[in-house]
């Protein structure tokens, strides 16, 4: 374990590659970090590593590859167990926690939509973001510090990435989720006092930021 070669294929704004990011740090594990470049292109490594989707994350370890930000966080709770459990050893929680976790995916298109979307589509793109959000805070989070309990875990590494997306899908569609999801937006700042993860993850400026620019490029602004 200590001289394993472990190598990180990802590119900074992907709430993908931080669920990875967030994972490998909360474990504590020295990782060589190989920045994708998805703007300008991909590097060769990436399709021979993920041939299937040619997408990152991709973790390898000691030169074999896991794809499938999940599967890869999963990975790492069962290869490092010994450090910072994510998933519980409970079958019934590691059930609710897998089926949570794979929910939260759904985001990614609806806050695609925000951000791609012309000023007329907001108002649907909105509602859209926010009836899950909502539905993660009411029936998944309720009133616990995390969505586990009490201890960051799974499901918490599954979503962090897309809360560092919030304040673009705030500042493009104008609107406020903390208005609407108050626990919610609660949590974020919780984990976010969590110097291993705040540390694993972009600046929520700098994504809203070169979103802004391609939005001007596409004449959407
Ligand atoms: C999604 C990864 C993904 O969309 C996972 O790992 O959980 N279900 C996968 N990766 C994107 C970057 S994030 O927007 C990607 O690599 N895109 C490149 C492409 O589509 O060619």
């Amino acid at each position: 374990m200590e001289n394993d070669e472990v190598i990180l294929l990802d590119f900074w704004p992907s709430m993908f590659g931080m669920r990875v990011r967030v994972a490998l740090a909360e474990k504590e594990i020295k990782y060589e970090y190989k920045e994708e470049d998805l703007f300008t292109g991909k590097s060769p490594l990436l399709p021979k590593m993920n041939p299937v989707h040619k997408k990152i994350p991709v973790l390898v370890h000691n030169g074999k590859p896991v794809c499938e930000s999940l599967v890869v966080v999963e990975y790492i709770d069962e290869i490092w167990k010994d450090k910072a459990p994510l998933l519980s050893s409970d079958p019934y929680e590691r059930a609710q926690a897998r089926f949570w976790a794979a929910y939260t995916d759904k985001l990614y298109d609806f806050g695609t939509r925000i951000w791609t979307a012309t000023k007329e589509e907001f108002a649907g793109g909105k509602k859209d973001l926010l009836d899950p959000l909502k539905l993660l805070e009411e029936a998944a989070l309720g009133d616990k510090p995390y969505f586990g309990g009490e201890s960051f875990g799974f499901v918490d590494v599954a979503l962090i990435g897309f809360y560092t997306w919030f304040y673009t899908y705030e500042t493009i569609g104008n609107f406020s989720i903390e208005a609407e999801c108050p626990k919610l937006v609660a949590w974020g700042k919780r984990c976010m006092q969590r110097d291993r993860v705040s540390k694993s993850l972009a600046d929520p400026h700098k994504i809203c930021e070169v979103l802004l620019e391609f939005r001007k490029n596409r004449g959407l602004e």
